[in-house]
């Protein structure tokens, strides 16, 4: 875990040795409107000036360029209502700076089974956030996406080094609308399997709004997240494929896309920046 300054770019240059050291078990902000008042025991302020979250990975890469990959807290929103949370940025790939918004490592954890409340608001995990990034699922809570950028990179494989595909698209999600997904300008890099260039989320997924459990908003008759083990997801009627598979009775319970023939992977994750 590591605990960085965004107020100024002025502090980088006092700071930023004790910010490359793992900082103890980050401080979380009382209240929205006492943004340099933090627990006891924890960084109050440096140099006098209130401690303030950098917003994304992107903005944590920008002024400490030297950051590793691994777990970061961030506030998409500084000094707005939402609470600042711990996720994992890639601050190596394609110049870094990407905010993990989903991860799924199917046969390690299950899916995270997120009601519509979560979905939206919290950051959704199976095993144990780390710097390990094959032993957790993360589902980032919805309403913080947009913040964290216009792209969202996509990836898909046996592992984070072996990877089937990998695209980036121009992306957003509408709150107005049950977070319906909009993607555009698919940019596909890798393309390792499958006889579609990007298996299914954009061509299948795109336009379709999110569903949970407790709030259907897909197209079937009944409620897709149901049919396929309570996961959260942007499902059509039903499907082309999810990140979350197709649950443990039907389908493998891990990344699965039916666009193209024998598209099973074992892991998957989108990032933003
Ligand atoms: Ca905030
Ligand atoms: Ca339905």
């Amino acid at each position: 875990m590591r605990l960085y300054h965004c107020f100024s770019i002025v502090l980088l240059v006092s700071s930023v040795a004790s910010a490359q050291q793992p900082a103890a078990k980050v401080n979380r902000v009382e209240a929205p409107g006492k943004v340099n008042s933090v627990e006891a025991g924890t960084i109050n302020s440096l140099d006098g000036v209130p401690f303030e979250y950098c917003k994304s990975c992107r903005e944590i890469l920008e002024k400490y360029p030297a950051s590793p990959d691994g777990v970061y807290t961030i506030d998409p929103d500084g000094s707005g209502p939402f609470e600042a949370f711990d996720s994992y940025c890639d601050m190596t790939t394609d110049g870094g700076g990407w905010t993990l918004v989903l991860l799924s490592n199917g046969p390690v954890t299950g899916c995270p089974q997120p009601s519509w409340e979560e979905v939206v608001n919290d950051v959704n995990i199976n095993g144990i956030l780390s710097g390990d990034i094959t032993s957790f699922d993360l589902f980032l809570g919805v309403k913080n996406w947009n913040l964290l950028g216009t792209t969202a990179r996509l990836d898909m494989g046996d592992s984070p080094s072996d990877l089937s595909h990998r695209a980036y698209y121009t992306f957003s999600l509408d709150p107005d609308n049950y977070y319906t997904l909009s993607m555009s300008d698919e940019s596909v890099t890798i393309h390792a399997e499958g006889t579609t260039s990007s298996p299914g989320m954009y061509t299948y997924h795109n336009g379709r709004r999110l569903t949970t459990y407790d709030a259907d908003h897909d197209l079937y008759y009944t409620n897709c997240s149901l049919n396929f083990d309570k996961s959260a997801w942007w499902f059509g009627d039903c499907w082309s494929g999810s990140f979350w598979g197709g649950g443990r009775e039907i389908f493998q319970d891990a990344p699965y896309w039916s666009g193209s023939q024998s598209e099973y992977f074992s892991y998957g994750s989108i990032w933003m920046k």
